[in-house]
């Protein structure tokens, strides 16, 4: 058995090492100029595959033969699909930058990546089953039994929802979902981001609750606008003087309009936002900060392009995400 479950783990690996990533048929940039600001300790704007963080209810990675990986699409279609791991790649496929995170981060915290996916609009895909009227959920399910519901509406509003099969520019990490797994700007991953995926059953949100649903989380799962400060570290003492106050914030799929850091409760002072290569991802932040001796709080928070700034108020992550300022507390030495 051990030995059986290694081997098939050499074997995934090695059909993974194998897969040729087509050319995008739309593509995207690298990092774009602007994007990252470079500072020691800030979240890079891309993370890198290794230190993506990753959430999972599955106890053992799930090994899926790319060879024998079939996706259905069915339920409440007109025209049920069924697709080979070579088909979807023949399709046309698109690589964009987009920031994936968890309705369980809290604020400050970590659950939070952005990285170049590339996949096949989930939206085609869905056109050719031809969804009847009424089904308004799509039901992903993993071949490990996990499943996430989706709005099918949010699926087919043009937005950059993807079966993706690359991430960072390499074949999907078995870990991310290897060999493909949904990505949906501005839905929390729990409604959406399905790793393993192997179907797609149209049905409705009265008819069936997903994984996390059944567990009492929000049905739906829209991504509230956040900013974290990375830099300084938490506990980190700085020397008084001219201090960078520098971090990521995130309203994927309304984008970032503004971020403001309060030093003591006092007024909010605008920062300075790098560029970004889509409103779907998040946008590192700096402030200049003269910073006096003592211990002082710093505080930031972020507007979104809806106009909407986050609130105060703090809420625990369950059930459908975190909200609040994020806050630090920083000894300033002598200068
Ligand atoms: N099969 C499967 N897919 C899943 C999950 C899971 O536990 N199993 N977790 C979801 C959650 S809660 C999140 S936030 C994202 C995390 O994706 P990552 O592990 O690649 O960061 O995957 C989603 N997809
Ligand atoms: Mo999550």
């Amino acid at each position: 058995m051990a030995g059986r479950l290694l081997s098939t783990r050499r074997g995934v690996a090695a059909a993974r090492d194998a897969v040729v990533l087509p050319t995008p048929a739309s593509a995207t940039s690298g990092v774009p100029a602007g994007a990252d600001l470079g500072v020691p300790d800030l979240a890079p704007y891309q993370t890198p595959n290794r230190i993506f963080y990753r959430i999972d209810t599955a106890l053992v990675v799930p090994q899926v033969d790319p060879g024998n990986w079939r996706l259905r699409i069915y339920g409440r279609v007109r025209k049920p699909v069924e697709i080979t791991f070579a088909d979807l790649l023949a399709r046309p496929m698109v690589e964009r930058w987009i920031t994936l995170c968890c309705v369980s981060n809290e604020v400050g915290g970590d659950l939070v990546g952005n990285a170049r996916w590339l996949g096949v609009p989930v939206a085609d895909l869905l056109d050719q089953a031809d969804p009847l009227d009424g089904a308004d959920q799509v039901l992903s399910r993993s071949a490990d039994g996990f499943t996430c519901g989706t709005p099918t509406a949010v699926l087919r509003d043009g937005r950059d929802a993807l079966l993706a099969v690359g991430m960072n520019g390499e074949p999907l990490p078995v870990d991310h979902g290897f060999p493909v797994r949904m990505v949906v700007p501005g839905l929390y991953g729990y409604v959406s981001a399905c790793k393993w995926i192997v179907g797609m059953e149209l049905t409705g949100f009265d008819d069936v609750d997903a994984y996390w649903v059944q567990r009492g989380w929000a049905r739906k799962g829209p991504i509230k606008t956040q900013s974290r400060i990375d830099v300084p570290r938490r506990g980190r003492e700085v020397r008084a003087g001219a201090v960078t106050v520098a971090g990521v914030a995130w309203a994927q799929h309304r984008g970032i309009t503004s971020v403001e850091v309060s030093v003591d409760q006092g007024e909010w002072h605008p920062a300075t936002l790098a560029t970004t290569a889509s409103i779907d991802t998040w946008r590192q932040w700096s402030w200049q900060w003269d910073a006096t001796p003592g211990r002082h709080t710093l505080a930031v928070r972020a507007t979104d392009a809806g106009g909407e700034t986050q609130t105060a108020q703090e809420a625990e992550p369950y059930p459908d995400g975190a909200t609040g300022w994020d806050t630090i507390q920083v000894t300033v030495g002598p200068g």
